[in-house]
């Protein structure tokens, strides 16, 4: 998640060559020993299938709060496109990169058991992928079913480069839950009207904090509480009686989020890919790089209203943030017999903790692991 400070690619390569005065001790055979015997005995993947994707990071023209800019992006998209896997799959993504930028994608919760040079960090794991050149990601999901998602790990890229992991269980395992009538992914960002990498390298250079964003998103949307905004609302579109499973995924910067949706209850199921005691919950935290898989039932009967869902940081430390919410509609679709009825429905709007509810957030996080 964290920006790390540039180091160079040939200091990478002065380390591997130290590597091999390490690999002739007795001591290092030892532990390459263990850790073959170790990993042989791991239970292995059941069979699984392997999974292509093509990510083309290239420019892309936005609109959002009235300002214009070009972004990076994959594919065009913003936010980027959706992973989609079950435990147990290999994934074989090919990063082609056609932008100025140097670039690496990280994986981000993945455990990369066996595959670390895939994981993304650049100048860590692996060195970016410049102009024109391009990488294919190899690894497999073992252990793992829930939401994660993926970032640019370089800079501040991961403001644009961003999208869902959906990973289903294993073909003819259920959920530990009723099947939910449909799965929607609901990601939360940040908009800057500035250039991103113009706001980090800025703050680098000053030392100071960096300026903050304009906008929070859900799935790259700010919706009505900013200006010139209110064409750009995430709409969730239900029918009663329904359950839906939403993939939340906190892919703001630096913030930890609260989240509701106004009249409707959050039963949460699994937290980072792991399945956790279900609890439910007017409203929940996450943290940036986390995960979170909900259920949301719908009203039994068609409530004649619209709701809002929103969401805010918690906020302790001192300094100046974003302190503004991001807004989009649940939505119940109109029951065919509807008739008639041009008047504009109520609009129910949730109640978020204070900014710095602190007490909220002992309470919350533990029930979360
Ligand atoms: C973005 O807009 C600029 C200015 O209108 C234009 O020159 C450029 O080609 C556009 N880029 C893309 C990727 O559409
Ligand atoms: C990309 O990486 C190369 C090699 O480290 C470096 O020479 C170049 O300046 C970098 N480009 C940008 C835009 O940072
Ligand atoms: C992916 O990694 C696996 C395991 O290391 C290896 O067997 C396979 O050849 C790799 N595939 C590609 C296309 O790189
Ligand atoms: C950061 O904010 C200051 C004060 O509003 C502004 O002068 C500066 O241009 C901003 N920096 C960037 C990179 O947008
Ligand atoms: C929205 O615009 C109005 C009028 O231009 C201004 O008074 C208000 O402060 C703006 N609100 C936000 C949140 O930027
Ligand atoms: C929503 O909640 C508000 C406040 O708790 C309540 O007054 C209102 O009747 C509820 N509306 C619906 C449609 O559930
Ligand atoms: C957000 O911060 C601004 C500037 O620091 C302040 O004027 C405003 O009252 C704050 N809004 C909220 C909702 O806390
Ligand atoms: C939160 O902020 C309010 C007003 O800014 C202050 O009165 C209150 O003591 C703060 N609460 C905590 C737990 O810091
Ligand atoms: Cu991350």
């Amino acid at each position: 998640m964290n920006t790390h400070s540039r180091s160079s690619c040939s200091f990478l390569r002065e380390k591997s060559k130290m590597g091999a005065s390490v690999l002739q001790s007795p001591a290092f055979l030892v532990v390459v020993l263990t850790a073959f015997i170790t990993l042989s005995i791991l239970p292995q993947p059941v069979f699984g299938i392997t999974r292509h994707y093509k990510f083309d990071i290239k420019l892309q023209n936005v609109t959002r709060l009235c300002h214009t800019k070009s972004i990076v992006s994959v594919n065009g998209q913003f936010p980027g496109p959706r992973i989609v896997a079950r435990e147990g799959d290999q994934l074989l993504i090919k990063v082609v990169n056609h932008v100025q930028n140097n670039i690496s994608i990280h994986w981000h919760g993945i455990r990369q058991l066996r595959s670390g040079w895939a994981d993304g960090p650049a100048y860590i794991t692996q060195c970016p992928i410049q102009t024109g050149q391009s990488y294919v990601y190899n690894f497999t999901i073992v252990g793992q079913r829930g939401t994660l998602w993926w970032h640019a790990h370089i800079s501040w890229l991961r403001s644009t480069l961003y999208g869902p992991i959906i990973i289903l269980p294993k073909r003819g395992v259920p959920y530990p839950f009723a099947k939910p009538y449909k799965e929607v992914p609901v990601i939360f960002g940040e908009w800057f009207n500035a250039d991103p990498e113009a706001v980090i390298s800025q703050a680098l250079q000053t030392g100071g904090g960096p300026n903050v964003s304009d906008a929070y998103t859900i799935n790259g949307l700010p919706g009505p509480l900013y200006n010139c905004s209110a064409e750009d609302t995430f709409k969730l579109k239900v029918k009663p009686g329904k359950t839906y499973l939403l993939r939340l995924i906190n892919a703001a910067l630096n913030d930890e989020l609260f989240f509701s949706i106004a009249n409707h209850t959050l039963q949460i199921v699994d937290v980072d890919a792991i399945y956790v005691k279900p609890f439910e919950t007017q409203t929940l935290l996450i943290t940036p790089g986390q995960t979170t898989n909900v259920l949301l039932k719908t009203k039994s009967q068609y409530p004649s209203a619209t709701f809002l869902m929103t969401a805010r940081p918690f906020v302790t430390g001192q300094g100046t943030f974003d302190n503004s919410t991001v807004a989009g509609i649940l939505e119940y679709e109109k029951p065919p017999n509807n008739v008639g009825s041009i008047k504009k429905l109520p609009l129910f709007k949730p109640t978020l903790p204070p900014l710095n509810d602190t007490s909220f957030a002992a309470n919350f996080i533990p029930k979360t692991s």
